[in-house]
């Protein structure tokens, strides 16, 4: 946290912008990438400055697990913290509970089981750049996301902690961040009790085993495996088990997507029934070859990817060359852990000089799988097949 703190003044983070509007090079087409870097952060995609959205380079999904440094950056308001001290921070759990508690960082290291688990993340909005027609919102390509390790007290333990009383039907979080005018709601989102207990969701202080990075969370987070990053509130300092559902704009208007299959409505219709984002849908993502990557003729290349879920399993991954004619399955690398991501791999030679349009789906041991058109007006929970394209040359 130190580094963090040498360069926050006045509570304004500086960051080295590096390369402000370069065209990305990764086939983006005309779009404009800015690379910035920010303390405790490598050189990422800098979509937004205040507050910061930063993305993750995908070469870094070569790995099981992505680097604090190069973790994607997602908050809402700019009065996100850069500093905290663990002296004076508490996690308070308050509302329908027996004991209200406030808990200190070393409490909920202490006090509870530490619970060792990888979980994937991704932003709601991870790939949106790629709906067509375009959609407002943070044009993201696939690098809001990532795969962590992280270590922690489990959420039901704090709750159990704290006595829920009867009745209740929900926990909500917050974190320290705070609105930019007091009219402005807090981002608190809320989990029904039962996911709240079910013994899955962590409040995470430790990430690849180090602290959190400051704009991860510092100094702890919930994580919510198999759900969407929206959940996994930062800088976590409120917990409220409640007898009543909470409603805000982030519950009622933000992060909903339609009721309909694959969450999918027609641009021209949109749907009228929305439901809250939740579980991650079953999809794979090219990680190698990059967008329109140049491959030699003849040469063996190895296409990799990374594969999710909500936590069920990934059964299968395709890959299609001929845009989606027929498909070869890809080899799947071990189960790193039930929530983690799955990656995968393929041996493929290109024979003709040309351009090759490749495709990736994957299944789960429940069956879902990924269809080739979808679409819905906030840019959310991206499952479609994707399709890369590559030019093969002599
Ligand atoms: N306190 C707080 N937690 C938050 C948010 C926020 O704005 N404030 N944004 C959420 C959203 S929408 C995302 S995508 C993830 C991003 O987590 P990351 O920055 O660690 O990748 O944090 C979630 N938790
Ligand atoms: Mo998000």
């Amino acid at each position: 946290m130190a580094a963090f703190l040498a360069a926050c003044k006045n509570g304004s983070i500086a960051r080295t912008v590096i390369d402000a509007g370069v065209p990305e090079s990764k086939g983006m087409g005309s779009n404009l990438r800015t690379w910035a870097r920010y303390p405790e952060k490598t050189d990422l995609m800098m979509l937004a400055d205040r507050p910061p959205l930063l993305e993750t380079p995908v070469h870094f999904f070569l790995h099981d697990l992505t680097p604090n440094d190069a973790y994607f950056v997602r908050w809402h308001y700019a009065g996100l913290p850069t500093r905290v001290d663990l002296r004076t921070f508490r996690t308070q759990v308050i509302g329908a509970v027996n004991r209200p508690l406030q808990l200190s960082f070393d409490d909920l290291r202490t006090k509870f089981e530490p619970v060792t688990l990888t979980a994937f993340s991704q932003c709601s909005g991870n790939s949106r750049s790629f709906f067509r027609p375009q959609v407002p919102g943070a044009q993201w390509t696939n690098g809001a996301m990532g795969n962590a390790r992280y270590v922690g007290a489990r959420l039901k333990d704090v709750l159990n902690a704290a006595g829920v009383r009867a009745g209740a039907v929900e926990a909500s979080f917050r974190g320290v961040d705070v609105p930019p005018l007091q009219a402005s709601p807090h981002f608190e989102k809320p989990l029904t009790i039962d996911h709240a207990l079910n013994g899955d969701s962590i409040i995470a202080y430790e990430m690849n085993g180090e602290p959190l990075p400051m704009l991860n969370g510092f100094p702890v987070r919930l994580v919510v495996p198999g759900w969407f990053a929206t959940y996994w509130v930062k800088a976590l300092s409120q917990i409220t088990v409640r007898a009543e559902p909470l409603h805000n704009f982030w519950v009622d208007t933000a992060y909903r997507v339609p009721t309909t299959p694959d969450y999918s409505e027609d641009p021209k219709h949109p749907s009228e029934q929305s439901t809250p984002i939740t579980r991650h849908p079953t999809r794979a993502v090219f990680v190698t070859p990059e967008f329109s990557a140049q491959l030699k003729k003849d040469s063996p290349v190895e296409i990799q990817g990374i594969a999710v879920d909500d936590g069920t399993g990934i059964r299968r991954v395709e890959v299609s060359t001929d845009a989606g004619r027929t498909w070869t399955e890809a080899v799947l690398d071990r189960v790193i852990d039930k929530y983690s991501w799955r990656r995968w791999r393929m041996n493929w030679r290109p024979t003709e000089i040309r351009r090759y349009s490749l495709q990736c789906r994957a299944s789960n041991a429940a069956g879902e799988t990924q269809t080739t058109n979808e679409w819905n007006h906030g840019g959310y929970c991206r499952n479609v097949i994707q399709t890369i394209d590559v030019e093969v040359v002599a």
